[in-house]
């Protein structure tokens, strides 16, 4: 039996809850309570020394970092099929998670942390400017999406690592350019997943 210890609204484990939903795989959900600190506890600190959500029990298997975790996700239980198998296309899906991992969702939780605080107390300079860099990785995105409908192949791992913080962009008052035409289909086709669709934890922010 499959364990996922989970935050609902951090965005690695939402990366981790759609590839278990596109895989169908029934799994028991272990909520790890952040804000009382349960992640740095001895006994969580036994599965994931970074003391960081999610971590993926499978049987005997303890496995941390949510693209590792999808990754072994993708190897052990390969169908449908969330990797291209080419060693190109798969290197270009490990970019993307890498930039969405790195950079997109750092950058969009700077966003809601500052949202999350009374307006009186918002930095409205720091706002706009990771609202602009945002609105740049958006641009570059609607780039990459030129003539495709997903960022590498078909639906992967790639266009999963951004999907959690792609589908809450109105909330966090990013505008999205009307000439960016492939984003903009590429969001609508996210959003039609179940997977992303039924998505837990976000419901403050799709709300918005
Ligand atoms: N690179 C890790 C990042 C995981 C991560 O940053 N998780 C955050 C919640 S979104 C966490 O557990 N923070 C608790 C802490 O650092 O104490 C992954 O992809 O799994």
């Amino acid at each position: 039996m499959l364990k996922l210890y989970d935050s609902p609204e951090c965005p690695f484990c939402q990366k981790t809850r759609i590839v278990l939903a596109e895989k169908d795989l029934s799994y028991e959900l272990v909520p790890v309570d952040l804000q009382a600190g349960e992640q740095k506890r001895p006994e969580f600190i036994k599965l994931n020394p970074f003391g960081k959500v999610p971590v993926l029990i499978d049987d005997e298997v303890i496995v941390y970092d949510s693209t590792i975790i999808n990754e072994y996700l993708e190897d052990e239980y390969p169908h449908p099929q969330l990797m291209p198998s080419d060693s190109a296309a798969r290197a270009r899906v490990r970019t993307f998670e890498d930039y969405a991992d790195n950079a997109f969702i750092p950058l969009t939780g700077t966003i809601m942390r500052e949202l999350r605080k009374p307006e009186a107390e918002r930095d409205q300079e720091k706002l706009t400017t990771s609202r602009q860099q945002v609105a740049r990785m958006l641009a570059v995105i609607d780039g990459s999406l030129a003539g495709r409908n997903w960022l590498v192949g078909n639906f992967s791992l790639a266009d999963v690592a951004f999907a959690p913080r792609i589908v809450i962009l109105p909330a966090l008052g990013v505008t999205v350019d009307p000439e960016w035409r492939n984003l903009a289909s590429w969001i609508q086709r996210l959003n039609q997943r179940a997977s992303v669709h039924d998505l837990t934890g976000l419901s403050a922010w799709r709300a918005a």
